[in-house]
């Protein structure tokens, strides 16, 4: 395997690290044997083996291991907070549970189509997602399930599009993105948050961009999202209490899906700013 490391400014203390998606190889595949738990690990999903699967690696890019060898493919993987399992979509619209240690993997048997953007809560006993409406799909909203595929309901349900949802790390509530379409109007997507009861549904971000893909950080003081703002996706920080924003990249590509390390001191997050504009994976400091 071969990285690139490189200092994009030392004043910020930004550290990137690039893997090139198309070098990963099978020794990463020997390690999985002894993987038991996740703990500061990467989960991602690659089409390296030429369909998306999930994989993982160490937060400073060693050890990638490839966990699926599916004909569909995998999307949006989510960690628990315990390390033990992987939840994650598929283009098939379902949910899939992953046991670390055994690489077994469970389908949800849920009564909707068209699921994405899964996450675990913080206790790790449920998860939050999108389902997409059809037949137009033009309508979105959250739901709620326990693990075990009992307690199902719809958290969210507001006119048009909801997605990306994320939990704060108090287990109370969500974070997501939510958009209204009117005839004639650019669609920018504003980030809410709602507590888990339904109650308490805020508007906390509208800035005439599209705001995604928001993770509340691990004190709950800030949180994390993509946005084009600046007419390029990148990536930002906003302070929950103040409401100011921090711009934190300035790539002339697409920087997207942040998520923050447990410590609350990096955030990794993709990036095509790499040679040929493959996706890769950069580590930022907070
Ligand atoms: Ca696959
Ligand atoms: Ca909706």
């Amino acid at each position: 395997m071969q990285f690139i490391l490189k200092i994009l400014n030392n004043e910020k203390k930004i550290v990137v690290i690039v893997f090139l998606i198309e070098i990963l190889n099978l020794s990463s595949l020997i390690q999985a044997k002894n993987l038991k738990r996740l703990q500061n690990k990467i989960a991602f999903v690659s089409n390296t083996s030429g369909n998306w699967e999930l994989w993982v690696m160490d937060a400073n890019g060693d050890n990638k291991r490839q966990l699926t060898y599916t004909p569909i493919d995998e999307r949006s993987p989510s960690i628990s907070t315990d390390g033990k399992k992987i939840v994650y979509t598929t283009n098939a619209g379902d949910i899939w549970i992953m046991d670390v240690m055994t690489k077994q993997t469970k389908k949800l048997n849920l009564e909707l189509k068209n699921i994405n953007h899964c996450r675990f809560s913080p206790d790790g006993k449920r998860i939050i997602f999108t389902v997409f409406h059809e037949p137009k799909m033009d309508d979105s909203n959250i739901w709620i399930v326990d693990i075990n595929g009992v307690n199902l309901r719809k958290l969210v349900d507001q006119r048009d599009i909801q997605l990306y949802p994320d939990f704060h790390p108090n287990g109370k509530k969500i974070i997501y993105s939510s958009t209204i379409y009117a005839p004639f109007c650019v669609i920018w997507h504003d980030l809410w948050a709602i507590n888990l009861d339904g109650t308490g549904a805020e508007r906390i971000l509208c800035n005439d961009a599209a705001n995604i893909q928001a993770k509340w950080s691990p004190d709950g003081k800030k949180i994390v999202f993509a946005s084009n703002k600046t007419g390029n996706m990148e990536i930002w920080l906003m302070d929950i209490e103040s409401k100011k924003l921090k711009q934190l990249t300035y790539n002339p590509a697409y920087d997207a899906s942040p998520c923050w390390s447990p410590d609350g001191e990096y955030i990794c997050f993709i990036s095509t700013d790499l040679p040929g504009s493959q996706t890769g994976i950069l580590l930022e400091n907070a």
